[in-house]
């Protein structure tokens, strides 16, 4: 089964939900760069005061800060792992592959998963989280569709990407993810 992968997808696609599953049932380690985000922020460390208000208008933290954040992670694990909503932008995406080169573990597969923007919204209302409100999540799909799905193509391009239909039951997903990996 292959261990080193990419969850892609917009903003309320279920990539936390999914990660949070197969991390526990493949022991992989699950690298979430919004959950780390915010635990800086409830920390109130420098960096999460400098975060907060970024993440709370729906725009992208600065590369440079997302990658120091990551690095310091990656480097000290090597049974396989799961980056969840990292990288979002080309720059992070390039960075990426140069940590992951020094260390030689190329990524195995990315799994782009994909659901109506109707949805999106409608979900991302019910979780109700502080970037959770209908303008600031407009903002996000704007962002998602201008800096992050370029990342689609240049992964396609390197014949790494599968894409899986993200709506309907929760179990039903996770069972096409695992499907795609063996
Ligand atoms: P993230 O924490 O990555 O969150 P997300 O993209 O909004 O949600 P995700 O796709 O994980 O959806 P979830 O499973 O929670 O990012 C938040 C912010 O952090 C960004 O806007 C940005 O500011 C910052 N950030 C993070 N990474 C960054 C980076 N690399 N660079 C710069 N900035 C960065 O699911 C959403 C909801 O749907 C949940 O309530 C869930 O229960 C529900 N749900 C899931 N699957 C469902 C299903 N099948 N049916 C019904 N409901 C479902």
């Amino acid at each position: 089964m292959k261990k080193r992968l990419l969850f892609l997808g917009p903003p309320g696609a279920g990539k936390g939900t999914q990660a949070n599953l197969l991390c526990s049932k493949q022991s992989l380690l699950h690298l979430s760069t919004g959950d780390l985000l915010r635990a800086e922020v409830s920390a109130a460390t420098p960096l999460g005061i400098e975060a907060s208000e970024i993440m709370n208008r729906g725009e992208l933290v600065s590369d440079s800060l997302v990658l120091s954040i990551v690095e310091k992670r990656l480097a000290s694990h090597s049974n396989g792992w799961l980056l969840d909503g990292f990288p979002r932008t080309l720059i992070q995406a390039e960075a990426l592959e140069i940590l992951l080169d020094k260390i030689q573990q190329p990524i195995q597969a990315v799994l782009l998963i994909k659901v109506d923007d109707d949805i999106l919204v409608e979900r991302l209302l019910a979780r109700g989280r502080a970037d959770d409100n209908e303008t600031v999540i407009r903002n996000r799909l704007e962002i998602y569709k201008e800096k992050t799905s370029p990342l689609v193509a240049h992964y396609n391009k390197q014949g790494l990407v599968q894409t899986i239909k993200g709506d309907g039951d929760i179990e039903a997903i996770a069972s096409r993810i695992q499907e795609s990996l063996c």
